[in-house]
């Protein structure tokens, strides 16, 4: 039997999976981790192994689907499929203006080359205002804030993993996660490593995570408040004279660190004791053993971003980072080079820009843009809204915004009353069974993959290339095909455009911007030529080989080819000389809009906590909302449960295994109860992703193991200011008993 080596494409942590190969059945008979792999080591989790599943899965879309008259989808051909969106999409535009057509671009796509490389070409040849992505429910708070600090919103620093000495861990659980804006395989592994060589972890989190068990210690704090700890770490830090650059020393203004120190002159751990429920001497310490560790990093996921203070909680992780003098040094926070791509390896070092945010807003909420981006918490009132710009027809690329975004409800009443939609997806769910047409894109294993995104976010710096270990069935579009047809429809070229042709243009615009580079190795070179050594690949591969020949190893395709390990390109190295991209050219430790918000901290420290308040929680068998209808993930006990503390259980009269009513300002819904010391009083937690209870879905597993959709309860108009990221932790409820049914009607 044939082994395929193969990187997992399901989350951040990229690991090497050897897959036996059964070509005639076509399919993989058995999935281990690969014990080469350079990076993985052989590390592997349950949802690595259920690939196999995924791949058999009989749910799994294989062919274009198209919405008959009755609701149902049927079977279609691609060029049936194309010729409906050819014919209405740009009907959509004709009537409305391009504004009119929305796009919502999911998780999985920051895991797919196609929507990699082209998913911009196709953003860019719709030219909506209208883009929204799961970024405004996730992560665009750190990135704005690594923005605001070094220059782009890739320069994220990472934590240096392997070398530290004491990690502080914010809202984060990478045992559940794998690690995120970390890649980091056997998180778990790596988190033992620092305990083992004598360092320590301290994990911040309302809930004792399964991380927090593991830790040294657990500040349990009270949601939405990170800022304000953070704020009395630094007040420490200063107060105490424990501050030194480092690294940063002649890359900070005097004056930004200035500005720094006095705004957090005025949160003493003793005034935030009480806002964030935790000990002021235990912030003390921790401020202390932090500052005085060999090295330290500071790191903050989830729990710190979708949150009231996402980007204010993110750059204060990175200026403890900073202050301390754990900012580029081993084992504190470090900036990885990646083999091709990342924006921070390119163009002149240490000069740049700078970010630039707001440049147009919402139509309805005047929300500010962010990358490029809407938050997509103004999705369905950019719908609902009548007049001019307001958003008819939509396309989903790799999304769930069903189960992922907030007030669910209003978004799918919303969706319903779209003139046209589009999803490219996998699977008949909550969000494409509203889609006119489904456009399938080929299994994990029948395509290639390059973790163009994470390995520039990794713990340790190397290479990875993922040929396709089983082919494409006959007729399914590899997925770059199917955006590069879109992007025909949209650019009026009709239902079966040149894609050939449109690939050259993408290429030669890209070998363009190389040759004009004078920081490229191929500054001055002859189009032409450069063209021809790329030959005779074409598509993604062609575009992954010239982006590693420019990259910073100089490494070519036919490199990673040979090695199906991958190739270790060794700790993470000092970077800080080269990276800035900032206006000044300096770490911009102050930036105005941030200094901004502290006044909102001012007012967060005299405010009154909410009696009740929802947290998610993620869950080591499940990946959002898309992977339940594979049985080896879904088995055991459920686990869309509400986890509540025996205190607030008591006073609520809600009993372990009975039911409760939880109530938002926008939704309701009735979950199964779970009582736990394992969360704070004050708190409940709900995992998000479920609720796939809904008709029309195609997903007959993840309707039998349905559990509830915690986003009914998220609220679309409370996000965090500064991106218009929906604060989706710190959500205010009510919670009450269900009284249980007096006879128990049939099981079912
Ligand atoms: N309350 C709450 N809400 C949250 C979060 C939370 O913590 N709490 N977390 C947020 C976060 S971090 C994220 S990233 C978002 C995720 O939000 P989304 O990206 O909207 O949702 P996913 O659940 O990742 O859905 C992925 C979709 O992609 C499809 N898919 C999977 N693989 C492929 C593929 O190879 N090709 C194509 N074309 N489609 C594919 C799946 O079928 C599914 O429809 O959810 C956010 N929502
Ligand atoms: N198994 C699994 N792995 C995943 C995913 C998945 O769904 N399942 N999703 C992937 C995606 S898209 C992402 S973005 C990552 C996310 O990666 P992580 O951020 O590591 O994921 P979570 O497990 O949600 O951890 C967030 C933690 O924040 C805590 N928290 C909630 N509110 C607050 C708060 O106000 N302050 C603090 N300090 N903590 C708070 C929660 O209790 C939770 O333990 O995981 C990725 N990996
Ligand atoms: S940790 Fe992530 S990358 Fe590794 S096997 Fe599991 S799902 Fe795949
Ligand atoms: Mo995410």
């Amino acid at each position: 039997m044939a082994v395929a080596f193969r990187t997992c494409p399901l989350c951040e942590a990229t690991c090497g999976l050897a897959l036996e190969v059964d070509v005639a059945a076509h399919t993989v008979t058995k999935v281990r981790g690969d014990a080469e792999d350079v990076f993985s080591h052989g590390f592997l989790c349950p949802k690595g192994v259920s690939i196999k599943e995924l791949h058999d899965d009989p749910d799994r879309v294989r062919t274009p689907l198209i919405k008959q008259a009755d609701g149902t989808f049927a079977p279609a051909s691609w060029d049936a499929a194309f010729a409906l969106i050819a014919e209405k999409l740009p009907a959509v535009i004709e009537r409305g203006g391009r504004d009119a057509v929305a796009a919502y671009i999911g998780n999985p796509s920051a895991h797919s080359l196609a929507f990699l490389l082209y998913g911009k070409v196709l953003l860019k040849a719709l030219g909506s205002r209208n883009i929204f992505s799961a970024s405004t429910v996730d992560q665009y708070p750190k990135q704005a804030a690594s923005a605001m600090l070094f220059g782009t919103g890739t320069t994220i620093a990472i934590p240096d993993l392997d070398r530290t000495d004491y990690l502080l861990c914010l809202g984060a659980n990478p045992l559940a996660s794998n690690g995120s804006l970390m890649t980091a395989p056997d998180a778990r592994g790596r988190l033992r490593g620092i305990r083992a060589r004598g360092g320590r972890i301290v994990v911040v989190d309302p809930r004792r995570s399964r991380t927090a068990q593991e830790a040294d210690a657990h500040l349990a704090i009270r949601p939405g408040t990170d800022a304000l700890l953070l704020m009395a770490l630094l007040h420490v830090v200063f107060d105490e004279g424990l501050d030194a650059l480092g690294a940063a020393e002649g890359r900070v203004a005097p004056e930004a660190l200035a500005e720094v120190r006095a705004l957090v002159a005025d949160f003493p751990p003793e005034a935030v004791a009480g806002p964030t429920g935790l000990d002021a001497e235990a912030i003390r310490r921790t401020a202390r053993d932090f500052a005085t560790a060999p090295s330290a990093v500071a790191y903050g996921r989830i729990g710190t971003t979708t949150q009231a203070f996402g980007t204010t909680a993110s750059w204060l992780i990175d200026v403890l980072n900073i202050v301390t003098g754990n900012l580029d040094r081993p084992g504190g926070a470090m900036f990885p080079l990646p083999p091709a791509g990342l924006p921070n390896a390119k163009g002149e070092p240490g000069r740049g820009r700078g970010a630039r945010f707001g440049r147009w807003a919402s139509r309805v909420r005047g929300l500010g843009e962010v990358f490029g981006e809407l938050p997509v918490a103004v999705l369905a009132e950019e719908i609902q809204t009548p007049g001019e710009g307001q958003v008819r027809a939509l396309i989903t690329v790799a999304g769930n915004p069903l189960l992922s975004t907030p007030n669910s409800d209003r978004l799918a009443a919303a969706m319903d009353e779209l003139d046209f939609m589009v999803s490219i997806d996998i699977y008949v769910n909550e969000t494409t069974r509203h889609a006119d047409v489904i456009l399938p894109s080929p299994s994990p294993l029948e395509k290639a993959h390059f973790d163009l995104v994470f390995q520039g976010f990794a713990v340790r710096n190397y290479a990875n290339w993922s040929p396709p270990v089983l082919a494409r069935p006959e007729g399914m579009l590899d997925e770059w095909e199917t955006v590069l047809r879109l992007v025909g429809v949209v650019t009026g070229q009709g239902p079966d455009a040149d894609i050939g042709a449109i690939d050259e243009l993408v290429v030669r615009a890209a070998i363009g911007k190389e040759v004009a580079d004078p920081f490229s190795p191929w500054h001055g070179r002859e189009v032409e030529e450069a063209l021809a050594e790329l030959a005779p690949r074409t598509g993604t591969s062609r575009l992954i080989d010239l982006l590693l020949r420019t990259g910073p190893y100089g490494l070519t395709l036919a490199d990673l080819e040979a090695r199906p390990h991958g190739i270790d390109l060794g700790a993470l190295q000092p970077r800080l000389h080269e990276i800035l991209r900032t206006a000044s050219g300096t770490i911009e430790l102050a930036p105005p809009m941030l200094v901004a918000d502290v006044a909102r901290l001012h007012e967060a420290l005299a405010a009154p906590p909410a009696e009740l308040v929802l947290v998610g929680r993620r869950d080591l068998r499940s990946n959002n909302s898309w992977m339940h209808n594979l049985p080896l993930l879904v088995r055991g006990p459920a686990r869309c449960t509400l986890h509540v503390h025996p205190d607030d259980a008591a006073r609520l009269a809600l009993a372990d295994g009975g039911r409760a009513r939880i109530r938002s300002r926008v939704g309701e819904l009735e979950v199964p109860v779970e009582v736990t010391d394992d969360i704070r009083p004050g708190v409940v937690s709900l995992p998000h992703g479920w609720g796939h209870d809904q008709d029309g879905a195609g997903m007959g597993v993840a309707r039998a193991n349905a559990g509830v959709n915690s986003n009914v309860l998220t609220d679309e108009d409370v996000v965090e200011p500064l991106t218009g990221t929906a604060v989706l932790n710190g959500i205010p409820v009510v919670v009450t008993a269900v009284a249980a049914p007096v006879a128990v009607a049939a099981a079912g």
